[in-house]
């Protein structure tokens, strides 16, 4: 079941969710078994930010009825430290790397592209537009236009291929998604999680960051919905992803156009998830 996707042929359609899969830890665990078997057709890293992040104070969890509600608050080693340190170990995959960057101006993101831009392991970059804006702290990629603007001017900062990763948190993903081929993305994935809330037994928000996002079978019927939507009105490809646990539901993404699927939440359940699912997976 080989798929080409932005110039690459992938030796199937599963890949997975960025920040869903450590690999550097899993080749701790696994050793060299994880090279041999490697879930996923291509890797997406955890989001990268130009300087270091600690992440959101614990909790960071809460598992809600069909779902993860998380609030990870993106710590990373920041920019230098990935392209020094995990860069190396990334590359010994084997499989295509995407990098997946965020940052909260397109000064930062273009940063960041021109910085991944110069480096042969990265085979594609990935732009997770869910981050406030720090001028209006909306989400990047909420608004179509402000979207089609960002894409546009961090678009000349690689020639890399560039995937758009949309927010789910807007009024008309459809009309977002067309911004971002208008920008100049070259493929598109969806959903990120959706902006969730979680109690304790005293009525006082339980995550360390306030507000959460929520991940797992509970988003599945919405993320075919956007995706939907978006593969009606675009022509580029498009990655599809939200409560994925069976080749069955990775058939129902594909089958309403998705290029890719993208296995998140129920890789912390069984790591080996995306072999199953792509060994189970039928060509049409
Ligand atoms: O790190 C996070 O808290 C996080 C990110 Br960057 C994201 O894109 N989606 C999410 O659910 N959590």
């Amino acid at each position: 079941m080989t798929v080409e996707f932005c110039g690459f042929d992938l030796s199937h359609p599963v890949i997975n969710g960025s920040g869903t899969f450590d690999a550097i830890a899993a080749r701790r665990a696994f050793g060299d078994a994880l090279d041999r078997d490697f879930p996923f057709a291509a890797f997406v890293s955890k989001t990268i930010t130009l300087a270091p992040r600690a992440g959101n104070p614990p909790p960071r969890l809460w598992e809600a009825q069909a779902g993860l509600i998380n609030s990870i608050g993106l710590p990373n080693k920041g920019l230098d430290a990935y392209l020094e340190q995990d860069l190396p170990e990334l590359a010994r995959l084997p499989v295509p790397l995407i990098t997946n960057v965020m940052g909260s101006s397109a000064e930062e993101i273009a940063e960041l592209l021109r910085a991944c831009d110069q480096r042969d392991e990265i085979a594609a970059l990935e732009l997770n537009v869910s981050c406030p804006n720090v001028h209006t702290g909306l989400d990047i990629g909420a608004d179509p236009a402000q979207l089609e603007r960002v894409v546009a001017a961090v678009r000349p900062a690689t020639a890399k291929p560039l995937i758009v990763k949309l927010t789910p948190n807007c009024a008309d993903v459809g009309a977002c998604a067309l911004a971002a081929e208008a920008g100049g993305a070259d493929a598109l994935s969806l959903i990120n999680t959706l902006r969730a809330f979680a109690l304790d037994s005293s009525a006082h928000p339980w995550l360390g960051g306030g507000t959460g996002g929520l991940s797992g079978a509970a988003i599945r019927p919405v993320a075919l919905a956007q995706l939907a939507a978006v593969t009606a009105r675009v022509s580029i490809p498009v990655i599809g992803m939200g409560g994925v646990q069976t080749a069955a539901h990775a058939r129902q993404f594909l089958d309403l156009g998705a290029r890719l699927v993208a296995v998140g939440t129920e890789s912390f359940r069984d790591p080996m998830v995306g072999s199953r699912i792509a060994g189970e997976l039928l060509p049409t």
